[in-house]
C-alpha cells in the first residue's frame, strides 16, 4: 500500500482522477490534485487535500508549480470522452500530448521518482477490432501502429515519451491502458458521457417521462467490455507499485454487445422492455474490443471482481438519482 508520500494527482477533478484522490488520502498521503476545470465542475472535492483549480498542464509553468518536492506523479488528465467527444474533437484530443509532455520534463527537473501515465485501449491497432466478437486485445496488438485517430495517436505516442523518459533520464514509469472505465461520479451527459452512462441516462429518463423507446448509436451489436471504477483505481495501485514498466491493460474481459448492455440496464430500473432506434449515423468507433488480461494476471497476480451487472446496477442508482436532481442536462459535469 501506498502511504506516508506526497502525491500529485493531475485530472483530479475528472472521473478516474477523483475516485484516486479518495483512496490515495484514506491511505494516508498527502495529495496535491490539479485540474484545469474551475471548481464547480470537480465532479469529487476533499478536505486535507491542496486543490488548484483552473489550473492548465498543458502550460509548463503550471507544471513546475506543483512538481516541487513530490515523490510520485499520476497524469490522469486528458481532454477526452466518449466516441461522441473523441471523432469529432481529435485536434482537442491531441494537443493533451502538452500535458504529458510538460508533466515529464518538470518531473525529470524536479528529481520526481514514479510517474503514471492514463493510457487507453484506443491505443490498439484498429484492424484487430473490426469484427464484434474478437479474442482479447493483448498488449503487443498496439503494433504495427493504427490507433484509433486522434485521441489514440495522442495516447500511444505519449505512453513511448514515457518510455523514452525511463530510459533516458531514469523516472520509473508505469502505464495503464483503460479499457472504457464507467461508474459514479463520472459524465453521463453534455456529449463526453460513454456508452455505459449514456445508457444508464436513457433507460432513466424513458422511466422517468414515460417514454418507450430508447436511442442507441449504431446496430448495437458492437462489443466493449466495461471496468467498473473501484477496480481501475485498484488496479492502478497495483500496477504503480510492481516493476513492470510497459503499458498493461487494466481492463475487464467481460465483452458484451451494447444491446446486451441495454437488456442488463432496462433490467436493473425495471421499466419494460423500450423499443430501440438504432442511429446508424452517430459515432460507432471499432466494432468489437475487450481486454485480454493475461499479462496483468502474471505481472500484477489480480484481476478486476466487478461484474458487469454490480457496477451497472451502482452506477444507475447514481446517475438516476442525479437527473432527479438537475433535469437531464447536466453540462455542469462536462466542461473541460
Ligand atoms: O462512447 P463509448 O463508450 O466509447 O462507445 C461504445 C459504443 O457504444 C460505441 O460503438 C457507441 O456508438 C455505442 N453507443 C450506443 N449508444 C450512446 O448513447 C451510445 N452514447 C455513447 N457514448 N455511445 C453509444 C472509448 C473512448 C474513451 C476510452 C475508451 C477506452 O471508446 O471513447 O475515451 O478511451 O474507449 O476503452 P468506446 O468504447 O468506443
Amino acid at each position: 500500500m501506498i502511504n506516508n508520500k506526497k502525491i500529485l494527482i493531475v485530472g483530479a477533478g475528472g472521473f478516474i482522477g477523483g475516485h484516486l484522490v479518495k483512496r490515495l488520502l484514506r491511505d494516508g498521503n498527502s495529495i496535491i490534485a490539479v485540474d484545469i476545470k474551475s471548481r464547480e465542475y470537480w465532479f469529487q472535492e476533499f478536505e486535507d487535500v491542496e486543490n488548484h483549480f483552473s489550473t492548465d498542464m498543458k502550460n509548463i509553468e503550471n507544471c513546475r508549480k506543483v512538481t516541487k518536492e513530490v515523490d510520485y506523479v499520476f497524469n490522469m488528465a486528458c481532454n477526452m470522452g466518449g466516441m461522441g467527444f473523441i471523432e469529432n474533437n481529435k485536434a482537442e484530443c491531441m494537443q493533451s500530448v502538452l500535458i504529458n509532455t510538460n508533466l515529464l520534463i518538470a518531473c525529470k527537473d524536479f528529481g520526481v521518482q514514479k510517474y503514471f501515465f492514463s493510457s487507453s485501449a484506443c491505443a490498439y491497432n484498429k484492424s484487430m477490432q473490426q469484427e464484434a466478437f474478437i479474442e482479447g486485445l493483448k498488449e503487443e496488438d498496439a503494433y504495427p501502429a493504427d490507433p484509433e485517430d486522434g485521441y489514440g495517436w495522442e495516447k500511444l505516442f505519449s505512453e513511448r515519451m514515457c518510455r523514452h523518459f525511463m530510459e533516458d533520464y531514469g523516472i520509473e514509469v508505469r502505464i495503464a491502458r483503460y479499457h472504457n472505465v464507467y461508474g459514479p461520479f463520472g459524465t453521463y451527459d453534455g456529449g463526453r458521457e460513454k456508452a455505459p452512462a449514456a445508457l444508464c441516462r436513457k433507460v432513466a429518463n424513458a422511466k422517468k417521462n414515460n417514454a418507450d423507446k430508447i436511442e442507441i448509436w449504431g446496430d448495437g451489436k458492437q462489443t466493449r467490455s466495461f471496468l467498473y471504477i473501484d477496480d481501475c483505481v485498484e488496479g492502478t495501485l497495483r500496477l504503480f507499485e510492481s516493476d513492470y514498466p510497459n503499458p498493461v491493460n487494466i481492463g475487464s474481459d467481460e465483452q458484451v454487445s451494447i444491446n446486451q448492455m441495454v437488456d442488463v440496464i432496462e433490467k436493473i430500473s425495471g421499466i419494460k422492455k423500450l423499443e430501440r432506434i438504432y442511429l446508424l449515423d452517430k459515432p460507432k468507433g471499432v466494432r468489437g474490443r475487450t481486454s485480454n488480461n493475461d499479462l496483468v494476471k502474471k505481472v500484477l497476480n489480480w484481476s478486476y471482481e466487478t461484474k458487469l451487472k454490480e457496477g451497472l446496477e451502482k452506477t444507475y442508482d447514481w446517475i438516476n438519482s442525479e437527473t432527479g436532481k438537475h433535469g437531464s442536462n447536466l453540462s455542469k459535469f462536462t466542461k473541460s
